[in-house]
């Protein structure tokens, strides 16, 4: 067969399974193409996506803006490196730190790589600005945390399938349970060497876990009365997937489209990517105020594609979709409507418990045995009726579709949704 033959979804699978490392288990649909809350997969089938890669694909698949900054530039200047300066970094770091209201950004590629450099730049302000002893400084995390798969950050998970076999882990992290004031008083009060606290405003990957009110803003305070930074990766609940400009904005009151109060819960270290890109190019970045950015100087920290020409119009056209199209609102009116709607039906379905979530990261608690079948087959169940979704931990469905998505098309996901649940009703 030749490589340029249109493939059937079997032979893709196929070939992906005979020339690709297993460390997926997709679901066995072949998606070709992609345009807002659409994708289309080989056969010519058609999807509403309800995972939007994970929330990197708020804007919509293949936003023409986006695209076409991307494209524009691929045909300009695709990379420098950082070894000279490109005429495009400056502008989008000066845009990207005025729309969240910090002083600088640090420019990398992928979620786990800002996580990284957040806790390298809050362990180095620990040691030259705090005054920890070197090689001290404990970073406090949450149990059930997802912030990627490099080997540091897998040291502080508790997921033995992201976990095991890949030792010796790195020290410095001490895990407490999440949505619990004590148990971070505590350590606090327990430890003269925190230097910082990296939390999710919400635990996606954990269950769509919305922490209680008043638990991020309490922490905020903990950490100023102790002098340790908070940390708040919101690589999956950022660039408004939760009904705001970042999960942080809290109950901030700023609906006009361009933020112009400051988050609810500021964070000392802000941690952006997937959708900080609309899903069309590796985007992330870190983002801080001097007093803590500028103990990174020249040498100390870098990435060859880090802050590429690309990126930054990406980067851009990504966030200004965000505020043209009031991305915000409309994830926060979709979801306490799709909310409502399954409250409703839930009652009278007995193969699901609840639904959790805040804009349009959502997830429904399966009425099963975590080690079941049941959200699986159910996600199977949702793509033939022609809607993807898949499980995050055995009996939870995530549900995050773009937030580009209309009331009619959100309507239409909600009918699929419980049509297919009650084939599973029992
Ligand atoms: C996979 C999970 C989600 C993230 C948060 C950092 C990162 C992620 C809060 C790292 C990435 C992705 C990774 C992807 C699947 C997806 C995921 F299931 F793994 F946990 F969304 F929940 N912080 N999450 O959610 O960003 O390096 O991937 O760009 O690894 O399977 P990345």
């Amino acid at each position: 067969m030749s490589i340029l033959e249109k493939l059937t979804s079997k032979d893709a699978i196929a070939l992906e399974e005979k020339h690709g490392a297993h460390n997926y288990h997709p679901l066995p649909v072949v998606l070709n193409k992609g345009e807002g809350v659409y994708v289309w997969d080989v056969e010519g089938k058609k999807y509403f996506d309800f995972l939007s890669a994970y929330s990197a694909v708020n804007q919509g698949h293949c936003h023409p803006k986006i695209v076409n900054a991307m494209v524009d530039q691929a045909k300009t200047l695709t990379l420098t490196s950082r070894a000279f300066y490109n005429d495009v970094l400056g502008s989008y770091e000066k845009y990207v730190t005025e729309t969240f209201h910090y002083d600088k950004l640090l420019p990398m590629n992928t979620g786990a790589e800002a996580v990284e450099t957040a806790l390298k730049l809050c362990r180095k302000w620990a040691y030259e600005k705090k005054g920890i002893a070197e090689n001290q400084a404990n970073i406090i995390v949450c149990e059930n945390n997802f912030h990627g798969r490099t080997t540091t950050i897998i040291s502080f998970s508790n997921d033995p399938v992201a976990r095991q076999n890949f030792g010796p882990f790195t020290d410095g992290f001490i895990k407490i349970e999440y949505d619990n004031l004590e148990a971070l008083e505590k350590v606090l009060a327990e430890n003269s060497n925190v230097a910082g606290f990296l939390v999710e405003p919400i635990q996606g990957e954990a269950g769509v876990y919305v922490p209680s009110e008043g638990y991020l803003a309490g922490a905020k305070a903990l950490c100023e009365e102790y002098g340790v930074l908070f940390i708040a990766d919101e690589v999956q609940t950022g660039i408004a997937r939760t009904g705001k400009l970042l999960a942080t904005c809290g109950n901030c009151s700023c609906a006009d489209k361009h933020c112009s109060g400051t988050p609810e819960v500021k964070p000392d270290i802000l941690i952006l990517g997937k959708a900080l890109s609309g899903g069309a190019y590796p985007v992330s970045a870190v983002l801080a105020n001097d007093a803590i950015m500028n103990v990174i100087r020249p040498g100390n920290h870098g990435s060859t594609f880090g802050g590429n020409p690309v990126a930054a119009k990406v980067g851009v056209a990504a966030l200004e979709v965000v505020k043209d199209e009031a991305l915000a609102q409309n994830a926060y009116d979709l979801g306490e409507l799709f909310r409502e709607e399954l409250n409703k039906f839930i009652p009278s379905c007995s193969v699901v418990n609840a639904v959790r979530g805040k804009g349009l990261l959502n997830a429904i608690l399966i009425n099963d045995t975590e080690d079941s079948s049941t959200a699986w087959d159910i996600c199977m169940a949702l793509k033939e009726n022609g809607l993807l979704a898949k499980p995050t931990h055995g009996n939870i469905i995530r549900f995050a579709p773009p937030l580009v998505m209309n009331k009619e098309q959100l309507l239409d996901c909600v009918s699929i949704i419980k049509k297919t649940l009650q084939q599973f009703d029992k």
